[in-house]
């Protein structure tokens, strides 16, 4: 944690050793022109420390963001675990949080279609245990043995590197579709799941099923969820999402960043799914199988603490960069299954941090240490921070008593689940493990139409960009499994037709599940932290303005004025309203809604500027709430985006009225931003004007 800060404002610049330093702006010469001397230790001190700054990047998850925050459990969880930080109701352990793109560097964008990391460090009295997630509950593999494989063929291809941050492309494809496990994960990943509009809208699932231990030892299947408490959870539009990755790569970084600074702190509730043991063989799939969900109708998603963001970090790189998770970073009362794909991540955590972060002393690094004491045997190597006194270094010891202890179980100690294992060495899936289409088709029958529809355009786009005709026409005899007319929705623009569904186990039904489509499950609450964006010209009415402005800032918006000058536009009263930016600067991508005061010669100013039109069209485009007063409409009509027999008429999403009615508009204007994308509108296209 971030114990050790420092800050250096107003202090006495000094070396690495402390010395004063008089002169930070030349190197030591020989004469004002002569050259620069070996003998300037302060020089190489500096130029030797930025030159190592940069340390490897994360094999996958490179690129991320994170915040502190604490995690409250609602009651005693006694009847599932022992874990200490889930028995006691009044505790607030800290948590550090980071959220990822998976694929792409750590200079990529932070919009590009792509599973997010959700991995959430928890410090508590018993030791730090590490919730590693992912925004989407399942994964694209059963074995982990087939990871290094999964990642080889999603980064850019080997030979020339490309493309960075995307999986549309060959090799990728290429693997999936040899890969008919992958095909529910698929469904997830072409959904606006991959596209999300804000890490604070996203949904977290550790994925597994771990396992829960109570004080008696009784073990019990376990799946984490995070649910978000205020925010819902909402996507970007595709072309949206594209157009962000130039125009602001930063953007879910900056936004989560400004959300806690405003003190708008995203929060989750943190549910579980529990699974008797005895109960496992009859959910008709297996626990263990990475590749399948438990629907929350089977068993439902319960409740038990919430976790609240409130700081974000003071150093990217000390806390976010250095930050180490693991899955096997585990307390007493919570442990892992036999799943082959968790089995293999207790491996790989601690064995890529080795080199990441250096050597084995980075549960050292502060944003890494424990909350808790902690003593052992371990010693040396690179970057030891501890000083450990005396000669004992190894257990049992007699001498120099009294010697450092184990802890039984029953005194806080961790004991692993005693899960009776058996078998015969061999390398071979269970057949268990054997449906992969069943719950792909689940996952797609749940979705609304517009979802459905988001999910086809993005695999046409996906294999539109696919060069190999085989492998287009391997993926479509996989997606004939999840749905034909998926199929044939695809396939069509592909310009190729439909094939013979590729082998497959019989099909298991499922009952749609309401709670796997973003837009059935969500229930928007709050608009904080959302970006309204106001178009202004000379002549515009202020005071419309300003009391939609008002009502937009006490629900918690950020309302930014922007017009084709900088610096404040003249008002139809003489007054004067200040310009936050140009708008070719931000664009609409960049908000979540727009508003267009009222004015006869801002309206006709606007209507005749390209970039305002470009604005309002786009936005329309992208689904996103309108307000126009007064005339207002004018302008927005002239633009395309209104029937030409508006006002009076309301589309889903769109807030017409006169300029003096602002502030009774306003909790109708409001709540189309709650709702976030108003995709029933109808069409991507403006209206013909
Ligand atoms: Fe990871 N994963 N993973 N993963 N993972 C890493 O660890 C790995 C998987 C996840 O913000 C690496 O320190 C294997 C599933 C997150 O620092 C590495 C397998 C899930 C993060 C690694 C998986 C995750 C990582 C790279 C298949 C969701 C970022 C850097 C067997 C439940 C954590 C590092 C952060 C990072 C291995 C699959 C989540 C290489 C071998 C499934 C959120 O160790």
């Amino acid at each position: 944690m971030a114990s050790e800060t420092t800050v250096d404002a107003g202090q006495q610049l000094t070396s690495n050793q402390g010395l004063k330093i008089a002169d930070n702006q030349n190197t030591l010469k020989a004469g004002v022109r002569g050259p620069s001397l070996l003998e300037d230790q302060l020089f190489r001190e500096k130029m030797t420390a930025f030159d190592h700054e940069r340390i490897p990047e994360r094999v996958v998850h490179a690129r991320g963001a994170a915040a502190h925050g604490y995690f409250q459990v609602y009651e005693p969880m006694s009847r599932w675990t022992r874990a200490g930080f889930l028995n006691d109701p009044r505790a607030r352990t800290p948590v550090f949080v980071r959220f990822s793109t998976v694929a792409g560097s750590r200079g990529s964008a932070d919009t590009a279609r792509d599973v997010r990391g959700f991995a959430v460090k928890f410090y508590t009295q018993e030791g730090n245990f590490d919730l590693v997630g992912n925004n989407i509950p399942v994964f694209f593999i059963q074995d982990a043995i087939k990871f290094p494989d999964l990642v080889h063929a999603a980064k850019p291809e080997a030979d020339k590197e490309i493309p960075q941050a995307s999986t549309a492309h060959d090799t990728f494809w290429d693997f999936i579709s040899l890969m008919p496990e992958s095909t529910h994960m698929i469904m997830w990943v072409m959904s606006d799941r991959a596209i999300p509009r804000s890490y604070r809208m996203m949904e977290g699932f550790g994925v597994h099923s771990f396992r829960f231990i109570d004080a008696r030892g009784t073990s019990r299947f376990v799946k984490f969820h995070w649910k978000p408490l205020n925010n819902g959870v909402h996507g970007l539009a595709w072309d949206e999402a594209l157009k962000l990755g130039g125009m602001d790569p930063d953007f879910h970084r900056r936004d989560l960043a400004d959300a806690i600074d405003a003190g708008a702190f995203p929060e989750w509730e943190l549910g579980v799914q529990v699974v008797e043991e005895a109960d496992a063989e009859r959910l008709g799939f297996d626990l263990l199988d990475a590749t399948k969900i438990i629907p929350e109708e089977l068993v439902p998603v319960r409740p038990i603490g919430k976790m609240v963001l409130n700081r974000n970090p003071d150093n990217y790189f000390a806390e976010t960069e250095q930050v180490a998770y693991h899955v096997g970073n585990l307390v007493p009362g919570i442990d892992v299954s036999e799943d082959p794909l968790l089995q293999g991540r207790m491996f790989s955590y601690v064995d890529t941090q080795l080199t990441r972060l250096g050597g084995p002393n980075f549960h050292e690094i502060p944003i890494n240490r424990a909350v808790v004491p902690v003593h052992n045997m371990n010693r040396d190597g690179f970057h030891r921070q501890t000083i450990s006194k005396g000669r004992i270094n190894y257990e049992p010891s007699s001498i120099d008593a009294p010697a450092i202890k184990e802890v039984p179980a029953a005194q806080g100690g961790f004991a692993s689940a005693a899960v009776p294992v058996s078998g015969t060495k061999l390398r071979k899936r269970s057949e268990s493990f054997g449906d992969h289409y069943s719950q792909a088709t689940l996952f797609w029958q749940s979705q609304t139409p517009v979802e459905q529809q988001h999910i086809v355009e993005a695999l046409q786009f996906e294999l539109g960009k696919v060069a190999v005709p085989a492998v287009r026409q391997r993926m479509l005899a996989n997606l004939v499994n999840v749905d034909t007319g998926l199929a044939a929705r695809v396939a069509e623009v592909l310009g190729q037709p439909v094939p013979p569904a590729s082998p497959r186990t019989p099909a298991r039904r499922y009952a749609p599940s309401p709670a796997l489509s973003m837009i059935r499950r969500n229930n928007p609450k709050s608009i904080a932290g959302r970006q309204v964006a106001v178009l202004a010209a000379p002549g515009v009415d202020a005071a419309g303005l300003e009391a939609m402005k008002a009502a937009l800032l006490s629900a918690g918006a950020k309302v930014k004025v922007l017009s084709t000058r900088l610096g404040a536009v003249r008002d139809a009263a003489g007054g004067s309203v200040p310009v936050d930016h140009l708008i070719v600067t931000m664009p609409s991508v960049v908000f979540d809604a727009v508003m267009v005061p009222g004015g006869a010669a801002s309206a006709a100013a606007l209507k005749g500027s390209a970039d305002a039109v470009h604005f309002v069209r786009e936005a329309f485009k992208h689904a996103k709430p309108i307000a126009g007063l007064g005339e207002a409409s004018d302008f927005l009509s002239a633009a395309g985006v209104l029937p030409a027999q508006a006002p009076g008429t309301r589309r889903p999403g769109i807030t017409l009225g006169d300029a003096a009615s602002a502030a009774t508009l306003a909790p109708a204007f409001i709540a189309d931003i709650a709702v976030h994308r108003h995709w029933d509108r109808g069409g991507k296209d403006v209206v013909a004007a």
